[in-house]
């Protein structure tokens, strides 16, 4: 912004006037607000912000009783981000929820260009099928949904299934680029039997001759808890945690190394006893979810604790330290691999 004092009233309103005639043709002057553009850092409303699992799964099961899966498509709570509410955002670039299963129910087939990865809170042995293969869904497993592959979700057992949902939706409005179609059917025709994308491509192999999917996601459309646990176990046993991560892992696409999906990084990480991490930012915006124990999350202008399965978001640039007691495990996901590819993420690693 220019400086208003030292301009004379005259002046002042003889450029409004050319504003104005300027504007009626669809001119706007830069000038006037250059640095409210290109901020010297980021400066989005998106606020640090958390969620108890107690008060979301009271919300769930309300929800359960005034709909059914079926009619809403998908029966999920959105987690608005207080500072940018109405936006289905939980960053400027995310969006999370909250989706319920209850037994006997199904949430019916669809596919949609925005990109979708689920973290299962409650429950074991509810499915999602990802074009037509099946995958029985327990706590803690993380799975994907890559863009435009057809999903439909059901429970078969008889308790209901909660899981948290991460999607681009917020990206893809940006970029204009959604589209959606509903399926034909409530549930996808088995194409492959459970299990055989993981034989494929989960064994440190693939088929010979396989080619990328445009969608540019890991064929590989399940990661169980059980296997990231150990992998954490085995990190925590014969190693020093990263002062500012604990011991971080991130989910990967086995064919390219790179993330399981292009547009939304997820990772696990285990906070051990008595750890209390060095202060950390970063340029990308992160939703975690604790999977184990609880963290107390440490900000200039907030302090919480966050207990298992409740939800929390850091904002872009926000500096942030974790406290445990007892060991922790958090889940998270970001837009991280979008800024890398497009040379924009920063990260910095102590306090100002
Ligand atoms: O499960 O397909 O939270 O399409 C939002 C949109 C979940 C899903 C969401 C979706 C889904």
């Amino acid at each position: 912004m220019l400086n208003q004092k030292q301009i004379s009233p005259e002046v002042r309103a003889e450029r409004q006037r050319f504003y104005e005639k300027i504007g009626r043709d669809d001119f706007a002057p830069l000038w006037e607000q250059l640095h409210n553009l290109v901020t010297k850092v980021p400066t989005s409303d998106c606020r640090t912000a958390h969620w108890e699992y107690a008060k979301a799964r009271a919300y769930l099961d309300e929800a359960g009783e005034l709909i059914t899966a079926k009619e809403a498509e998908r029966r999920v709570l959105i987690l608005e981000n207080p500072g940018i509410r109405g936006k289905a955002a939980i960053t400027p670039a995310l969006y999370a929820g909250l989706q319920m299963i209850l037994p006997g129910e199904v949430a019916p087939a669809h596919r949609h260009s925005q990109s979708a990865l689920r973290l299962i809170l409650e429950g074991d042995g509810a499915f999602t099928t990802v074009d037509g293969e099946q995958s029985l869904m327990k706590r803690g497993d993380f799975i994907i949904t890559p863009s435009w592959t057809w999903h439909d979700h059901g429970n078969h057992t008889d308790t209901p299934m909660v899981w948290l949902d991460g999607l681009d939706v917020p990206m893809v409005a940006m970029l204009d680029a959604s589209f959606a179609e509903s399926g034909t059917t409530e549930a996808q025709t088995f194409l492959r039997p459970p299990g055989d994308s993981s034989l494929r491509f989960g064994n440190n192999m693939a088929p010979v001759d396989w080619q990328p999917t445009p969608n540019r996601a890991s064929p590989l459309f399940s990661y169980s808890y059980t296997n990231a646990s150990a992998s954490l176990a085995a990190m925590a046993a014969s190693s020093t945690p990263d002062t500012c991560h604990g011991y971080k892992l991130r989910y990967l696409n086995p064919l390219t190394g790179g993330p399981a999906m292009p547009t939304i990084g997820a990772y696990i990480q285990l906070l051990p006893a008595g750890f209390s991490s060095a202060p950390y930012r970063s340029s990308a915006g992160t939703i975690f979810a604790v999977i184990e124990g609880g963290v107390t999350v440490v900000t200039a202008d907030k302090t919480f604790i966050a207990g298992t399965n409740d939800v929390f978001v850091i904002p872009s640039w926000v500096t942030h330290e974790f406290n445990v007691m007892e060991k922790a495990v958090l889940f998270s996901f970001s837009d991280r691999p979008v800024q890398e590819t497009l040379g924009l993420w920063r990260e910095q690693r102590s306090a100002e």
